[in-house]
């Protein structure tokens, strides 16, 4: 019997290729090569499995294009870049990465609220340009982290890791919104109570955005929002892009209604809205929350484990829909 095709659309650990080579027909990107996504569902057109990241998007389209998919391994807990209703409807499986990266993320998201708060980033520029001449008793003088309140958007597993680091590492006062309340345990664990919307904007000095991005979420922090925050707060976002209005964003630090922001991910990544190049008190890093070479390692992995466990008929390990088979 022929081995089923995967397509591996994003550079991935060599090991990992391999490993995949031992179960399926591989066709693999090349190291430095980018498809775009016309080059990726051409690609995809005759293979049964694929290996992805978020900037491939799987549609309705994409799913009528590509008649033998079965399973689409996401190497990434988020997976906006799915559409799981219609890959649901066309009996494909998806899969993510969750757990593995959440230790790691969560670093990244604390790492960037004391950059934003601490304005590393800018401090650090000023020196390499030779403009430190003499010491000032102000000079980059930021926000207080420890003792502060963390306020958190979305408490799923990252969520409660940088409760965590907040809480217990920094003696923060942790509030957070969620879609729903967490129960009493997990919040004793987190330290951290829960608070409607408008006293998470109103009360927290460093906000962290960690939710999933939908429909709902679109501009979940608008021009509106920004308005509630304290002029002195941060702001970071390590989910997606989209859940900020960047545009508003901008304003808003231009005007001095916030104090600094740090952001990981863009509305048009990899494309970044050159406002927001041009301000110093924001801290802009190229979506890598997740990389450290041990977690992006088992997040490919993992993607890897999942197309393997589907395609020998055990099921996928980590699966976001529960699909029919395709007929
Ligand atoms: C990924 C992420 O590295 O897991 C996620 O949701 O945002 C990152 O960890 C990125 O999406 C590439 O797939």
């Amino acid at each position: 019997m022929s081995q089923p095709r995967v397509l591996v659309a994003s550079p991935v650990f060599p090991e990992v290729v391999q490993r995949l080579a031992g179960h399926f027909e591989i066709e693999a990107i090349a190291d430095g090569e980018a498809w775009s996504q016309e080059e990726f569902v051409r690609r995809l057109a005759d293979k049964d499995g694929a290996l992805v990241m978020g900037g491939h998007r799987v549609d309705a389209g994409v799913i009528a294009a590509c008649p033998r998919l079965r399973m689409v391994s996401n190497m990434s807990v988020g997976y906006n870049n799915l559409d799981v209703d219609a890959l649901t409807a066309a009996g494909v499986q998806a899969s993510n990465t969750p757990d593995v990266l959440t230790e790691t993320t969560a670093d990244f998201g604390f790492a960037l609220v004391m950059a934003a708060a601490r304005r590393m980033l800018e401090a650090e520029k000023f020196l390499r340009a030779g403009q430190w001449t003499r010491w000032r008793y102000d000079m980059f003088a930021g926000c207080e982290v420890h003792g502060s309140t963390l306020g958190i958007l979305g408490m799923g597993r990252i969520g409660q890791g940088i409760a965590q680091r907040g809480a217990y590492g920094f003696g923060m006062e942790v509030i957070y919104h969620n879609r729903t309340r967490l129960d009493a345990t997990i919040e004793a664990a987190c330290q951290a109570r829960y608070v409607e919307m408008p006293a998470l904007l109103a009360r927290a000095d460093h906000l962290v955005l960690v939710l999933p991005y939908t429909r709902e979420a679109h501009h979940i922090i608008g021009a509106a929002e920004l308005a509630c925050m304290k002029p002195t707060a941060t702001l970071v976002n390590i989910g997606r892009g989209g859940l900020v209005d960047e545009t508003a964003l901008i304003a808003a630090l231009k005007a001095g209604k916030l104090a600094a922001a740090a952001l990981d991910v863009f509305e048009g990544e990899p494309q970044v809205n050159p406002g927001l190049l041009e301000l110093p008190n924001v801290v802009l890093t190229p979506h890598i929350a997740s990389a450290t070479v041990p977690t992006r390692l088992a997040m490919a992995n993992l993607a890897a484990d999942n197309l393997i466990a589907f395609f020998e008929g055990h099921g996928a390990l980590t699966p976001v829909n529960t699909p029919a088979a395709r007929s």
